[in-house]
């Protein structure tokens, strides 16, 4: 993947110092950092401070220096790109330690999001002074890593170690509001620039004349910390993130920064972001950092092609995927006309969408007045006519060509013309429910991903006659709604359900073979995956499957299955966790997977009927055999054109079925897995088992022949 290319031009040095002259902020010199698109603490950047706070501190006119920064947001951290490079001085804690002894008071004006390596520069100063629209925060750990520039002994010593446990370890930032009460910033400004806010803080510093000793010098929120603070935070992370290396280094710093003089907690500091640094977990949490972000510019689509107004929608379908749906329009503020065929269904629907805003507000993340405010932009209705004049409509009806075909033909006669009319099938052909309409110019896959609500994935499936500008829209709006959009073609299951459907064949055939469903999914759970294979078929219902596997049946398709065990399952009324009894059982109001004897019966009771005798199958050979099956099944996805690139695939999987991040994604594993390993596991397999999902694919050979990575 190529270096994210600057949009934006970059001035040679982005760090200017001037000091206004005349007026009544003459005495105050201001620093100001100009790195588009969000001034992205590189070492342009990290020379330029240094240069300009001498600058400033050399300026017998200055009592007191402003940091500020141009454009939309103050330091977003360190610039990532930069990372596992050769490292130029002057490093940022160098550039922080020179801030923390200066001669003069520094203060740190605060608007956009001021992240990880910014933060700390802003705690490097005396006084910080935020926009009300301001968010603060320490991301590291996002990417691996940990704030290696005086975060973890600066942010205890103005919040408590309790709480900047929390921000650090979480990763979240905490808005200007909050971060006032919790002492992170000294005041609060709205409806002024940066700038003036900065300036006016320092003309109350020197008005005031009483300067804050650096945060560096400052004990009293961290004397008196319970020590039990880490054994607590180590126990859970041990439960909760068992995989991460960064969550562990990061309660060591926080405890050194209690149990250490300044100095020495800094060193410590140090020590831990290096080793963060060196582990590959930093690795692939930054190659999927930016994947997400590439994914948005599909090659061949002009970043200028013209887009569509989208200000109403429609969504055909009240059920579960369908409501879900309704709920990202509404939660950008996009009204949304849901449409069902009968009022129960509509009622049943509307309600499970109360229910759920509901439930979100419990939790104190909606008012009461914003969940009232989101029921009011979805209209239910039983007539198409309301949805005459939507921008866009997606079809979330039941998984039946037939079914879907009969709504785009209605769809053609009654939305405007520049409607887009998109269908959220999840394996059924794009271009044939197009073929439904006369306008297959404006149709395409929108796939969400169960709960659609809360699931960031959007497949963007474009047709063969899907338009430059539909396409362009629909991933402009993924943003707007909150999705990570990635642009797809079409086959049977897409990108994401088509290498599932592969891993779950292999999972199939290894429990029909000799390994239990427990054994699989341990197999999955222990390489990182949330859930394992059987675990999430139970979670998104046995019957979802079941049903397009009877529908396949009924077809007379070719590649339909004879019945299998899970069908066993699912003729017994076994659908997973909605049915509190599936592949495994549940205690009511439980989501823990028990193992039961009776799924282990109907087992032994399928391989007696296919004349199987088990085999003790090792957990090696289920790695293999999960996992080196997607990556030829996405080497032959990357060959056939259905997804353009590497990243594409490694999004999909990232934020669609739960992939561990700190592998980076399925490609960027499979290249530090060994190409050459898993090609030979694959032409290995292609000879003893067999089966289309085990014929090699030629690139993925290609690329193991000449050493050359598969993903990037
Ligand atoms: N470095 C380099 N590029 C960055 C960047 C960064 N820190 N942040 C964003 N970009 C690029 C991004 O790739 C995209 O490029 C463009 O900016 C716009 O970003 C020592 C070790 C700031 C909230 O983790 O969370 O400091 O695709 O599309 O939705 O302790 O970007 O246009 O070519 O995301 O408005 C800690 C990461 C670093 C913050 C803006 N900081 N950035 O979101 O825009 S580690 C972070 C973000 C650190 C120190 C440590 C978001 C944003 P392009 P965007 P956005």
């Amino acid at each position: 993947m190529p270096s994210p290319a600057q949009t934006e031009a970059v001035p040679s040095n982005p760090v200017q110092y001037a000091r206004p002259n005349g007026g009544v902020w003459s005495q105050v010199g201001v620093i100001t950092v100009d790195y588009p698109p969000v001034n992205a603490v590189g070492h342009g950047v990290r020379s330029g401070l240094l240069a300009a706070l001498d600058d400033g501190l050399a300026d017998d006119g200055a009592d007191a220096l402003v940091i500020v920064c141009a454009g939309r947001t103050f330091m977003a951290g360190a610039d990532i790109r930069e990372f596992g490079k050769p490292s130029a001085p002057p490093t940022l804690p160098e550039v922080v330690a020179r801030l923390d002894a200066a001669s003069k008071p520094v203060v740190a004006a605060i608007h956009g999001t001021a992240l990880g390596g910014g933060l700390e520069v802003a705690l490097a100063c005396h006084v910080r002074v935020a926009l009300k629209s301001a968010k603060l925060g320490l991301p590291e750990v996002k990417l691996g890593l940990l704030p290696g520039a005086g975060g973890t002994q600066r942010l205890p010593r103005l919040v408590g170690a309790a709480k900047a446990l929390d921000m650090i370890l979480s990763g979240d930032p905490v808005g200007a509001e909050e971060a006032l009460a919790l002492g992170l910033v000294d005041a609060v400004e709205d409806g002024t620039s940066p700038l003036e806010a900065g300036l006016r803080a320092a003309e109350r510093l020197l008005a005031e004349g009483n300067v804050p000793q650096p945060v560096s010098a400052r004990t009293d929120r961290i004397a008196g910390t319970d020590p039990g603070l880490f054994a607590a935070k180590r126990a859970e992370l041990a439960k909760r993130q068992p995989h991460l290396f960064s969550p562990h280094r990061i309660v060591d710093a926080v405890e050194a920064a209690v149990t250490l003089p300044f100095a020495e907690g800094t060193a410590r500091e140090r020590e831990l972001f290096l080793a963060c640094m060196e582990s590959p977990q930093r690795a692939g949490l930054i190659h999927a950092f930016f994947a997400e972000r590439e994914v948005a510019k599909v090659p061949g689509l002009p970043a200028d092609t013209p887009t569509r107004d989208i200000r109403k929608i429609g969504v055909i379908g009240a059920g579960t995927m369908g409501g879900g749906i309704a709920m990202c329009f509404a939660n950008a503020g996009i009204p949304a006309v849901l449409v069902d065929t009968a009022q129960e269904g509509l009622d049943r629907g509307i309600a499970a969408i109360r229910r759920n805003y509901e439930a979100t507000a419990r939790k104190g993340r909606l008012t009461a007045a914003q969940v009232e405010e989101r029921m009011a932009l979805i209209h239910p209705t039983l007539s198409y006519a309301d949805l005459a004049d939507a921008d866009l409509v997606v079809e979330a009806a039941f998984e039946s060509m037939e079914v879907k075909q009969t709504i785009f033909r209605k769809l053609d006669e009654t939305c405007k013309p520049g409607a887009i009319l998109a269908t959220n099938t999840s394996t059924l052909d794009v271009d044939a429910i197009a073929a439904a309409t006369g306008r297959p110019q404006d149709v395409l896959g929108m796939h969400f991903f169960s709960p659609a609500n809360v699931m960031r994935l959007l497949e963007v499936v474009r047709g063969a006659k899907t338009s430059d500008s539909v396409l362009a829209t629909v991933m402009g709006l993924a943003r707007r709604i909150g999705k990570v959009g990635v642009a797809v073609g079409v086959c049977y299951g897409f990108v994401g359900n088509r290498i599932l459907h592969q891993r779950g064949r292999e999972s199939m055939a290894l429990v029909e073979e000799g390994a239990s469903p427990e054994q699989v999914d341990r197999v999955l759970t222990e390489f990182g995956f949330p859930l394992g294979h059987f675990s999430m078929t139970d979670l998104a219902g046995i019957d979802v499957g079941w049903r397009i596997r009877e529908e396949r049946r009924k077809s007379g398709d070719p590649e339909a299955q004879a019945p299998n065990w899970l069908d066993t399952l699912a003729e017994r009324g076994r659908y997973g966790q909605k049915t509190s009894a599936g592949v495994y059982r549940y205690e009511p109001g439980s989501r823990t997977p028990i193992p039961d004897p009776e799924v282990a019966a109907v087992i032994e009771e399928d391989r007696r009927r296919r004349g199987i005798t088990p085999r003790t199958v090792s957990d090696e050979e289920v790695r293999e055999r999960c996992l080196y099956v997607m990556v030829n099944e996405a080497a032959k996805i990357l060959e056939e054109g259905i997804a353009a690139r590497p990243v594409d695939i490694d999004t999909i999987w990232l934020h669609g079925y739960g992939f561990p991040s700190w592998r980076g994604g399925l490609l960027f594993w499979a290249d530090r897995e060994g190409l050459g390993r898993i090609a030979e596991a694959v032409q290995r397999y292609h000879r003893d088992i067999g089966g289309p999902q085990w014929r090699p694919s030629a690139l993925l050979l290609q690329c193991a022949a000449e050493g050359r990575p598969i993903g990037c």
